[in-house]
């Protein structure tokens, strides 16, 4: 391990649904170290299924906390047994699942402060939490809540124009009104509610980490504009919330130093930093490097997208969180559920089950289809909310089928086609610098990243992006420690690998689309109002 010895580094944590995940990067920006605990796997005394207990009610999902600290215990020592040379540590930084809550008990400060180097972490916070099983983003019980919060700041628009999102069921606000709401002791006996990411970083520092104004915007209590708590919102969901959330900071922020605790049991530096620790999403968005006007889309299981803007306008749908690279830039996230499912199911019905043929398919066809537009929606779809398939020829005319060429060109246009009718909904412009980075298995499919690059009139590229929180949690380590040095997060960056091209616009693409995409729109909005009116 003399190798490790040598090296400068930044560590990137992620705390995610089934792991704790770390990467060591140089100053060359290289990452040169990973490792991670899988709770199930190794922590399997939890009795935790893909890092969760769903309740009996199907609604309740949560993670116990010492689960969480243990990782960490764990992580540290396999590091330690490596041969990692912690004192080479600079600065770290680190992610969370977003929205999450961890609810620390009173007295917890002081236990934070006197850690013994000689026992775990895991061993001293056992009596540090009010509540021992955490709410977590995949929790959906608190639709009482969320009805509260919007009915009391006069709906759900007027809650996303102040928080950037109508209320959602696992935004931390909501989850924090039900604690109260069901369990008034605990929370009476609460002096600090942490998100997953600032619980991570308060592990760290050995005292309350500040919650980041990236992740604090998952919360439904953040106004995303004046970057401060909304005294209507936190008034809505619990009494005395302000003092038990602390005062937010920028993402990029320097927090403080390591804890007495790690230099002592680790060997980390005294001087190693901490930076705030922030959702995986924006981390993410750090890791890959994104800039103004760009989009990263992971073409997955279902389809999300994460746009860089700088005057959002926040919607019913998506979520706009303050930007975690530019403090006063924003983020937003978008989300389609009928993503690589529904291209698999078209590519099975009308190509055979092959992806060549279906590329084949993209290729014999022209850019706009002759007109002829479609939307495939065999689950209920999140953006927007409808169900069903719809085909409609160049008059606007709804038709029952397309021949399969066309019905291929119709799904993957239709598909690119939301996704950009959404974004700029939210905001969004597509800049001439912008790039769009894809990801997840049908960003290997070159056809349908043409088709891509085509609709939104940008390049597209590629990259690794498996650990990007983790990487990006560690980028922000480095960003942190030029923050005041006027360098900025582009430069302190500029060795990591760079994206590969896949497909750049053709050069007709912009006067196609230009004159589809409105048609799309309108065809959409008909669609959802026929769909309120005659529910299925
Ligand atoms: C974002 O709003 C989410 O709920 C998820 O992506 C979690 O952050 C996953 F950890």
């Amino acid at each position: 391990m003399a190798e490790l010895a040598a090296r400068r580094c930044c560590l990137g944590w992620d705390w995610s649904t089934q792991q704790v995940k770390l990467v060591a990067v140089d100053t060359e920006m290289n990452v040169f170290y990973e490792d991670s605990v899988c709770f199930d796997r190794d922590l399997g005394e939890f009795g935790t299924q893909g890092g969760v207990h769903v309740h009996k009610d199907g609604l309740t999902v949560t993670s116990p906390v010492l689960m969480w600290v243990q990782a960490l215990d764990m992580l540290l020592e396999k590091m330690k047994a490596a041969g990692f040379d912690f004192s080479q540590v600079l600065a770290l930084s680190g992610a969370g699942q977003q929205h999450g809550s961890v609810f620390w008990k009173t007295g917890a400060s002081r236990v934070l402060q006197s850690l013994s180097p000689d026992l775990p972490l895991h061993k001293q916070l056992q009596a540090c939490f009010s509540i021992g099983n955490c709410p977590v983003w995949m929790d959906s019980s608190t639709s009482a809540q969320c009805r509260q919060l919007e009915a009391a700041v006069g709906g759900a628009q007027a809650l996303s124009r102040l928080t950037g999102s109508r209320a959602y069921e696992r935004f931390t606000g909501n989850q924090i009104a039900k604690v109260y709401q069901q369990n008034p002791e605990a929370y009476s006996h609460t002096e600090r509610i942490s998100l997953v990411s600032s619980f991570a970083a308060s592990l760290f520092l050995g005292s309350y980490a500040p919650i980041d104004f990236s992740d604090g915007s998952g919360m439904n209590l953040l106004q995303i504009q004046g970057k401060v708590w909304s005294q209507a919102c936190l008034d809505a969901c619990a009494p005395k919330l302000e003092e038990k959330l602390g005062t937010p900071v920028p993402s990029c922020s320097v927090v403080g130093a390591v804890s007495a605790y790690y230099v002592q049991r680790y060997g980390f530096s005294p001087d190693c930093k901490v930076v705030a620790f922030t959702g995986d999403n924006p981390a993410s968005l750090a890791g890959m490097r994104l800039e103004e006007g760009d989009i990263a889309v992971s073409l997955g299981t279902s389809d999300t997208l994460f746009l860089w803007l700088r005057q959002p306008t926040p919607a019913l749908e998506g979520h706009i969180f303050c930007n975690p690279v530019v403090p006063e830039h924003y983020m937003a996230l978008l989300c389609f559920k009928n993503g690589s499912l529904m291209r698999e199911k078209v590519r099975d019905e009308f190509a055979t089950g092959s992806w060549s043929e279906f590329s084949k398919a993209l290729g014999s066809t022209k850019m706009g289809n002759g007109g002829n537009l479609g939307f495939y929606f065999d689950v209920l779809e999140i953006t927007p909310e409808v169900i069903g398939r719809h085909r409609f020829n160049a008059d606007d005319q709804e038709v029952l089928a397309f021949p399969r060429e066309v019905e291929i060109r119709a799904l993957i246009e239709g598909q690119f086609m939301a996704k950009r009718i959404h974004a700029e909904g939210l905001g969004y412009q597509v800049l001439p610098k912008t790039k769009i980075l894809a990801t997840g298995g049908a960003s290997h499919n070159r056809d349908i990243l043409q088709v891509l690059a085509d609709v939104f009139g940008a390049p597209v590229y590629t990259m690794d992006t498996a650990n990007s929180a983790c990487v990006g949690s560690a980028y922000q380590a480095f960003h942190g420690l030029a923050v005041g040095t006027n360098v900025p997060f582009s430069e302190v960056v500029k060795l990591a690998p760079i994206p590969k091209l896949a497909a750049t616009p053709a050069p007709s693409a912009a006067q196609v689309y230009e004159a589809l995409l409105p048609r799309y729109a309108k065809l959409e909005q008909a669609i959802v109002q026929q769909a309120a009116r005659s529910p299925q």
